[in-house]
């Protein structure tokens, strides 16, 4: 008996899933995406359309598995994955101008104002954040008005003053400080600047399931921080043609990050606890979550 086959190991049976749940969620978010800004003309449109292009929707996957998780339809978990993804749009155009980050690479193609302009630019990153909250407000995604304010609302804390912008905003202050950002200090910074975008991919699908945001708000917290440090890591030890952007710019200017704090040995440490963390807390979902614990390995096996 101890001879025979037994079951295939779970870990193998994982591994096969995910790639193509994941492929499964980008062709799925596009197909909204696409369908959202079909009736757009003119430059504006053709550039919202293009920065919409790519990219690995690990936001649009969290959307689309924890509404999958919560009995959510699919077509509403779709416009949920295309808000998303069009507020995160936005932020890279943004972003990507030279008043910010002064990047003419993004995706592995030139960034929205060097292809057109820094106008067109400005407007097609607005216009995608108007889009997002377009998609939300709609009776499509939810039925009901008070699921659907719920979703405006935290996406609006999520992507406000209190939430990405504000991390932009330390972000860009720390580059000029005298004194560089504590460890503390950085976390609470990506908290906002990447994580709290990823926090609300994270539960949206809870949300739209009128359920409780809980446990799915606490992976992707600890996700999102996983996420940063692996970015880090990535500016460091990248390859800048898989990346399809210019690496080793914090670096160069000097700014503390999770790497140049911790070292590359314990900020790897630290995000493979922090994925081991997020795993911990989709234990109420068992194995119905194998999805969202095999992202939350691809986000610090990643290298792109
Ligand atoms: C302009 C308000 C405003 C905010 C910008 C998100 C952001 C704030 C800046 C992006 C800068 C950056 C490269 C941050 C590192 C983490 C990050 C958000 C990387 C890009 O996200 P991915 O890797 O990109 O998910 P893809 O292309 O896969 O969608």
């Amino acid at each position: 008996m101890e001879n025979l086959p037994g079951p295939r190991p779970r870990r193998t049976c994982e591994r096969n899933v995910f790639p193509q749940a994941l492929t499964d969620a980008q062709a799925r978010v596009q197909a909204c995406l696409d369908a959202s800004m079909k009736d757009l003309t003119g430059q504006v449109g053709d550039a919202m359309r293009y920065a919409c292009q790519g990219g690995k929707r690990l936001r649009a996957f969290l959307v689309i598995e924890g509404a999958r998780l919560h009995g959510v339809a699919p077509v509403q978990a779709d416009r949920a994955a295309a808000a998303i993804e069009a507020i995160h749009a936005y932020s890279l155009i943004h972003d990507d101008l030279p008043c910010m980050d002064d990047d003419a690479l993004r995706r592995g193609r030139p960034t929205v104002h060097i292809k057109w302009d820094e106008a067109t630019a400005v407007l097609a990153g607005d216009a995608l954040q108007t889009l997002a909250f377009e998609i939300l407000a709609d009776p499509a995604t939810a039925h009901s008005p008070e699921t659907r304010l719920a979703m405006i609302s935290s996406l609006t804390r999520a992507a406000g003053a209190q939430g990405m912008v504000l991390g932009q905003a330390l972000d860009m202050a720390a580059e000029t400080a005298d004194t560089a950002l504590t460890l503390d200090q950085i976390a609470q910074l990506q908290a906002c600047k990447t994580g709290a975008l990823i926090e609300w991919a994270g539960q949206a699908g809870a949300i739209l399931g009128d359920a409780d945001p809980g446990p799915l708000r606490q992976y992707a917290r600890a996700l999102g921080l996983a996420f940063q440090i692996a970015d880090d890591i990535l500016d460091v030890e990248g390859d800048a043609d898989k990346m399809g952007k210019r690496l080793g710019k914090d670096e160069a200017a000097g700014k503390a990050t999770f790497v140049s704090l911790l070292g590359l040995d314990t900020a790897k440490a630290r995000a493979a606890e922090l994925v081991q963390q997020a795993e911990t807390t989709l234990a109420p979902y068992g194995s119905e979550a194998q999805n969202l614990k095999a992202a939350a390995r691809f986000v610090i096996a990643r290298d792109s």
